[in-house]
């Protein structure tokens, strides 16, 4: 692709540029600026930072990786009020790293992308926004999330519907729920957050579920004066904690790949359903069809008791249309509903789908992934040079905190960027025959796991049923694939000129 030269002083030109001010986007921020890189910039769409903390707001919102481990190991939080943070408490956190790394001058609000165009002749993006402004940085790294796109379906009627109809992770906080009737779409890990806390408050809630999920008690409790102080003045204390949370998210990984060693979590899991629910019936419904772990598992404690409230009910028949008054389903039967809240997820068969970004002779994301989303480590994709992405295709979905990941990912980045500058070189690009060879190992290791194995299809799989989101291996296992980057592994040039050796 040819590009004018041109000397507008409008046009920034920052060294990195950062797209996205999530827990992802700053914590590369951090890391860039302890390497000593200054000339740096973030953008931010939202006049406001967080990422996926800032957009889902609903009630009972919350993480469920316990705290200790859903913060960076470089900004430990001694103050977390509970086991497991809600939303607003990690809000809070996101924005004092932000305050305390000083990275406000670095971030420009309000300000959407609209293409990114690899200049081979510079060795440059140019990066255009919504507001007509351009950056021409040498590095882009996007970090805009894996899982920020709503999935609304498409199901039959729904635009006659004549009540209020909303996303969870669009939560529009204008409807009052008071006294309405309330339908509930999907049962997963954002659902099943938020019907407990509006149980009670509408007058009647129906929930639809398509396929039962498989519940497991959250540990959660507020943290106890003693263990707040602790934490306060003696960090290992905190650091022993996270150690706990780290080994607790990593052994169940060992199972999900040997779904033969599934059978104690699937008994603890039975146990938790046969406590927490008497009626037979109602167990017979919540009983999952597959193998636990081939969904993400849902730590709740209060699921299952909001169910059996006499103002909830459970509908497993199946949704035939939307009505302009509510939702029939299959067996006929007419639910009646003021408000329509969809908990359906995130459309993540290919997270770049509506980008316009143009790589190495005039290659779109769009071809590059024709037939399915596909990176090295998740980081780095064939074709686009000096381009990195954090959360890519086969780098989570797991079981790790994907703070874990983030920070392993951002290291392997830096990491990048020192070999560049150590080989001179102005461009690297993953070689497109390495991050063939990786892909197959990745698929032919995940072909076992209770991901791609275990009877459902979750949103680790793509419409073809290709998982694009999981790691095969440990948190530990990925830490260790990504601590320095394989130089072999690049096309290393300057002017042309091969940097690799
Ligand atoms: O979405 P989901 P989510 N008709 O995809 C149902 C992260 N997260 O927003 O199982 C009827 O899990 C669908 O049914 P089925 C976390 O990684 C993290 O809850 O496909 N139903 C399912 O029940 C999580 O995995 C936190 O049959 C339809 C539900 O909708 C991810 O976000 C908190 C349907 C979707 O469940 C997504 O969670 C919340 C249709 N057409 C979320 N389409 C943390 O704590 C979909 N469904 C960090």
């Amino acid at each position: 692709m040819a590009f004018a030269q041109e000397t507008d002083e409008s046009i920034a030109t920052p060294d990195v540029l950062i797209v996205g001010t999530g827990l992802a986007g700053l914590g590369m921020a951090v890391k860039l600026a302890e390497a000593g890189h200054r000339d740096f910039v973030i953008l931010e769409k939202a006049g406001e930072v967080g990422g996926t903390w800032r957009e889902n707001t609903y009630p009972g919102c919350a993480c469920d990786v316990a705290s200790v481990m859903y913060s960076y190991s470089f900004a430990p939080n001694r103050n977390w009020s509970r086991m497991y943070a809600e939303q607003p408490e990690i809000l809070d956190y996101i924005k004092h790293v932000v305050k305390e790394r000083d990275l406000e001058p670095h971030i420009r609000f309000h300000t959407e992308v609209t293409s990114y165009e690899f200049d081979e002749a510079a060795d440059r993006w140019h990066v255009r926004t919504r507001s007509g402004q351009e950056y021409r940085p040498r590095i882009v790294v996007l970090a805009h999330g894996a899982l920020h796109q709503p999935n609304v379906p498409d199901l039959p009627g729904m635009d006659r519907f004549k009540g209020e109809l909303f996303h969870s992770a669009q939560w529009d906080h204008s409807v009052d729920l008071r006294g309405k009737r309330v339908a509930v779409i999907g049962t997963g890990s954002s659902a099943v957050q938020f019907i407990p806390r509006i149980a009670g408050v509408a007058a009647h809630v129906d929930v639809f579920q398509r396929n039962a999920h498989w519940v497991l008690p959250k540990a959660d409790r507020p943290l106890k004066h003693l263990e707040r102080r602790l934490f306060a003045s003696l960090p290992f204390v905190q650091r022993l904690y996270r150690l706990a949370a780290y080994w607790t998210h990593e052994l169940p990984v060992l199972a999900f790949l040997n779904p033969k060693y599934l059978g104690v979590l699937e008994l603890a899991a039975k146990r938790t359903l046969e406590k927490q629910v008497p009626d037979p019936e109602l167990r017979a419904k919540l009983t999952p069809t597959y193998r636990i772990g081939c969904k993400r598992i849902l730590l709740t404690n209060d699921y299952f008791p909001a169910l059996q409230r006499p103002d909830v009910s459970l509908t497993t028949s199946g949704i035939e249309e939307f009505t302009e008054s509510g939702i029939r389903t299959k067996d006929g039967e007419l639910h009646e509903a003021d408000v329509v809240i969809l908990a359906t997820g995130f459309s993540t068969d290919n997270r770049c789908a509506s980008e316009h970004i143009v790589g190495r002779g005039g290659l779109t994301i769009q071809e590059a992934w024709r037939d399915g989303m596909t990176a090295h480590l998740g980081t780095t994709v064939a074709g686009f040079p000096n381009l990195f992405m954090l959360m890519g295709p086969n780098s989570g979905g797991g079981a790790q905190s994907i703070l874990f990941v983030i920070e392993a990912q951002v290291h392997y980045i830096v990491e990048c960027l020192k070999l560049m500058r150590s080989r001179r070189a102005t461009r690297l690009e993953v070689r497109a025959e390495v991050q063939q060879r990786f892909n197959d190992w990745l698929h032919a290791k995940l072909s076992g796991s209770v991901w791609n194995s275990g009877g459902c299809h979750s949103w680790f799989l793509d419409h073809r049923g290709v998982n694009r989101q999981s790691w095969p291996g440990t948190g530990t296992s990925y830490w260790r694939a990504t601590r320095r980057p394989d130089p072999q592994a690049f096309l290393l040039t300057q002017g042309g000129a091969d940097r690799s050796r």
